[in-house]
C-alpha cells in the first residue's frame, strides 16, 4: 500500500493553488469558493463581473498518487493535497491545516513575490519542510533562480522551481520535488 502523504500547496490570493491542486489531483478535486464579501459601494461596481468577485476562502482537496518505478521495494506515496490560502489573517485555519502535514509547497509569483512572505514566514514558524514553486504567469517577469532565491531569502538547500499550475505534468513535478525534498531531510 502507498504511503499517505498530507501535503499542504499554500500561497496568496490568485497564485493559482485551485489550478495547481485541480491540474495535480487524480480525482475530481473538491473545491470551497465563496463569493467575498464586498463592503458599501464596492458591490455596486462588483455586480457587472461576478465572476471576479469569488475566491476560495476555504480549501481546495486534491489527492495524487506516486508510484516508484519497477521493480522497488518501495510503496510509493499516496499525496493528500490541501489548498489553503497563507495570508497572515487565515492563520488558526492555516495551523489546523498543517496539521500532521509532511510538507508544504509554497506557491509565488514573481510580479509580486512580497505576497508569499506570508507563508515563507508561517511554514518557518512552524519548522515544516517545504519547496518553492514559482507559478508563471504570461506577463511574469523572468528572474533567474539565484535572484528568485535572494528575493524570496531561501536557505540554499530549499529546493525551487518554476511551473505551470495549469499543467499536470509540471505541476505533479513540484509535488514530486517536495517529496524528494522530504526524503532527504528524513535520511540525513
Ligand atoms: N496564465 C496563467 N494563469 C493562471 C495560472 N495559474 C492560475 N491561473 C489563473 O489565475 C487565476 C487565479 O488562479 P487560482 O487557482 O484561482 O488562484 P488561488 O486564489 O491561489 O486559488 C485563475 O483565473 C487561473 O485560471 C498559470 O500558470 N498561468
Ligand atoms: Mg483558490
Amino acid at each position: 500500500m502507498p504511503v499517505p502523504v498530507k501535503i499542504v500547496v499554500a500561497g496568496p490570493f490568485a497564485v493559482g493553488k485551485t489550478t495547481f491542486v485541480a491540474a495535480a489531483s487524480e480525482t475530481a478535486p473538491l473545491t470551497t469558493e465563496e463569493v467575498l464579501t464586498q463592503a458599501g459601494e464596492s458591490v455596486d461596481d462588483l455586480s457587472g463581473v461576478r465572476g471576479k468577485t469569488t475566491t476560495t476562502v476555504g480549501v481546495d482537496f486534491g489527492r495524487l498518487t506516486l508510484r516508484p518505478p519497477e521493480p522497488s521495494a518501495h510503496p510509493g506515496a499516496v499525496l493528500y493535497l490541501f489548498g489553503a490560502p497563507g495570508q497572515e489573517r487565515f492563520r488558526l485555519l492555516w495551523e489546523e491545516l498543517t496539521y500532521g502535514a509532511m510538507g508544504v509547497l509554497v506557491l509565488a509569483d514573481t510580479r509580486r513575490l512580497d505576497a508569499s512572505f506570508d507563508v515563507l514566514d508561517l511554514v518557518e514558524r512552524r519548522g515544516i519542510p517545504y519547496a518553492v514553486a514559482v507559478n508563471e504567469f504570461e506577463d511574469s517577469p523572468a528572474h533567474g533562480p539565484a535572484a528568485l532565491r535572494a528575493a524570496l531569502d531561501l536557505e540554499e538547500s530549499t529546493p525551487l522551481a518554476v511551473c505551470d499550475a495549469r499543467d499536470p505534468r509540471s505541476a505533479r513535478n513540484m509535488l514530486i520535488m517536495l517529496v524528494e525534498h522530504i526524503r532527504e531531510l528524513v535520511e540525513s
